[in-house]
C-alpha cells in the first residue's frame, strides 16, 4: 500500500533526522506488525496521522482531526505543548542516557519528589517503569515480595477482576479478565483468581456518573477469601474505572467496600490508574476522587502526556519500609528496567506536571463534568444506543451489536467519524470510548457529541 505523497515529503524544516525518517516511509505498510490491530484490513484502508497540536491531529493530506481520545488515553494536556517539547529537546542534548542501577542522575529524584507531593495517602515512594504493563508487573512483584519480606511467603495468590485490563505482560494478562487477551497464551501465572465485574445494564443503563446498584458485587472478594483462605492471598488488583473493557464504573460504595475487605484480611490493594491518573476524573488520581487509598498504584500514559514512554508505581510507606530492613549493602528489590528513570522520560514528566499545574488541568474534569455529562446523555434515544456511561472526562456510548457481527457497528461509527467527521474516537467492540485532552472547552464537547450523533444516525 502506497502512502499519500504528503506523508513522504512533509512541509517541514525540522532537520535531517526528521526528514530522513519521513522520506524513508516505506512504499508498503507490511513490515510494521501493528499492535492490537486488524493489520490486513487497516493496510487496505490506512488511517494515518502526521502531526498534532493542542486538541487536533493533522492527517498527511492536511485534514484537522479533533482528538476525542487524548491519543490513546494519554495526552491529557493536549499535543505538542511548548514546555514539554522544549524540555525534551533540551534534555536529549544535555544527558541522553545515564544508568540508574547503583548510579544516579538528578531527574528521577526530582520527579519522584514531585509525584510524592500529589500522591494519595502515604504512597510517597516511586518506582519507574516504561509503560503501564511494566508498572503492573512491577506492582504484582512488589506485592509478592512484600509478604515474603514479612515472613508471610505463602501469600502468593493474586486476585484480579473479570473484564479487567492490566496491560499485556504475563502478570497483567493473568490478573486481567479479557478472554481474547488471555486465551492464546497458555496457562499464564498460577494461583490467580478473579472477582466479578460490575457492568449491569439491566439495573444501571443510562446512569449519570456512578451507578447506584451493585455494591454487593464487592462481596465477591469475600467469597474468594473464604474459598482460598486469606493466608494465601497477596493482593487484589482493580482499575477504579475499567477503561479498555469499554468504561465500566464502580457502583457507589463498591471501592470503599473492597478496601475494607482487603484491610480485614491483610490483603494488599493495588489500584491500576494507568487511565484514571493525572486528572482524568478531576483530581490527580481516582483514589483521591473516590476517597479510597490503595497500597500500590500503577500509572503511565498521562505521566509524560504520552510523549515519552514512562510508567510509575506509587508505593505506600508500610510496603516500602518492609524492604528496608536488611543490611545497607544489600540490594533491597531485585527488579528494574534499563530505562527506569530515563532522562528524557523524566524531563517530559516534570514538564508535564508543570503544565498540568499551570493550567489547573487536574480540576478540569470537575469544572466541565456537568456539561460533559449533559452532552453525552443527550445521545440517549439515538438508534442502537443501549447505554451511556460517564465520569469525570471519561465517556462511553454502548451500541447494540449487529446480529452475528459483534463490533461491526462500532467499527463503522469509528471509521465514519474519522473519514467523514474529522473526529478521532476509540471503539472497543461496540462501545465508543471517549477521553479527550483536558484542555478542551465546551465548544469541543459540542463538536465531539454533535459529530458522534450524526455518525450514529447514519450507521445502520
Ligand atoms: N493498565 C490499565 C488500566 C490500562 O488501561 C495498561 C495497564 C497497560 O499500559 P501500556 O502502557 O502497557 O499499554 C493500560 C493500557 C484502549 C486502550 O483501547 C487502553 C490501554 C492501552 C491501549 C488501548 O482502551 N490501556
Ligand atoms: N534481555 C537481555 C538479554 C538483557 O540484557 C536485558 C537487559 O539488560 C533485558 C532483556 C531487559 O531489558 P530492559 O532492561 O530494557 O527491560
Amino acid at each position: 500500500m502506497t502512502l499519500p505523497d504528503s506523508f513522504s515529503s512533509p512541509e517541514s524544516s525540522l532537520g535531517d533526522a526528521y526528514e530522513a525518517q519521513a522520506t524513508a516511509a516505506p512504499e508498503h505498510l507490511d513490515a510494521f506488525w501493528m499492535p492490537f490491530s486488524a493489520n490486513r484490513q487497516f493496510k487496505q484502508h490506512p488511517r494515518l496521522l502526521a502531526s498534532a497540536s493542542g486538541m487536533h491531529y493533522k492527517t498527511p493530506e492536511g485534514r484537522e482531526i479533533l482528538d476525542g481520545t487524548g491519543g490513546l488515553w494519554c495526552c491529557n494536556a493536549g499535543h505538542a505543548r511548548p514546555r514539554i517539547v522544549e524540555a525534551v529537546q533540551r534534555q536529549i542534548a544535555t544527558l541522553d542516557f545515564a544508568p540508574t542501577f547503583q548510579m544516579g542522575h538528578p531527574l528521577p529524584f526530582v520527579l519522584a519528589e514531585r509525584l510524592a507531593e500529589i500522591a494519595p495517602g502515604s504512597l510517597k515512594h516511586l518506582f519507574f517503569t516504561n509503560s503501564g504493563s511494566e508498572s503492573v508487573d512491577t506492582a504484582l512483584k512488589i506485592a509478592l515480595a512484600y509478604h515474603r519480606q514479612r515472613g508471610e511467603g505463602n501469600r502468593t495468590r493474586l486476585i484480579g477482576r473479570e473484564k479487567g485490563y492490566h496491560g499485556v505482560g504475563f502478570g497483567g494478562i493473568s490478573v486481567g479478565g479479557l478472554p481474547n487477551n488471555r486465551k492464546w497464551y497458555g496457562p499464564l501465572l498460577p494461583g490467580v483468581d478473579h472477582i466479578r465485574h460490575t457492568l449491569d445494564l439491566s439495573r444501571n443503563a443510562f446512569s449519570r456518573g456512578l451507578p447506584k446498584h451493585g455494591i454487593e458485587l464487592a462481596e465477591d472478594l469475600e467469597r474468594l477469601v473464604q474459598l482460598h483462605d486469606a493466608s494465601t492471598i497477596a493482593a487484589v488488583i482493580i482499575e477504579p474505572i475499567a477503561g479498555s473493557a469499554g468504561v465500566i464504573l464502580p457502583p457507589e460504595g463498591y471501592l470503599q467496600r473492597i478496601r475494607q475487605i482487603c484491610d480485614k484480611h491483610g490483603i494488599l490493594l493495588i489500584m491500576d490508574e494507568v487511565i484514571t491518573g493525572f486528572g482524568r476524573v478531576g483530581k490527580p488520581f481516582a483514589a483521591q476522587r473516590f476517597g479510597v487509598t490503595p497500597d500500590l498504584m500503577t500509572t503511565a500514559k498521562g505521566l509524560t502526556n504520552g510523549c515519552v514512554p514512562m510508567g510509575a508505581v506509587f508505593i505506600a510507606d508500610k510496603v516500602h519500609e518492609a524492604f528496608m530492613k536488611g543490611p545497607d549493602n544489600m540490594i533491597d528489590l531485585f527488579h528494574g528496567y534499563t530505562y527506569s528513570g530515563h532522562p528524557l522520560a523524566c524531563a517530559a514528566a516534570i514538564a508535564t506536571l508543570d503544565t498540568y499545574a499551570e493550567e489547573n488541568l487536574f480540576e478540569k474534569a470537575i469544572e466541565l463534568g456537568d456539561y460533559w455529562e449533559d452532552a453525552i446523555h443527550a445521545l440517549q434515544g439515538l438508534p442502537n444506543v443501549v447505554d451511556i456511561r460517564n465520569f469525570g472526562l471519561i465517556g462511553a456510548i454502548e451500541l447494540a451489536p449487529r446480529e452475528g457481527k459483534p463490533g461491526a457497528r462500532g467499527y463503522d461509527v469509528f471509521t465514519n467519524c474519522f473519514n467523514d467527521k474529522d473526529l478521532l474516537i476509540r471503539v472497543t467492540g461496540d462501545v465508543i470510548a471517549l477521553s479527550p485532552p483536558l484542555i478542551l472547552d465546551k465548544g469541543h464537547i459540542d463538536q465531539i457529541f454533535g459529530r458522534i450523533a450524526e455518525a450514529i444516525r447514519t450507521t445502520d
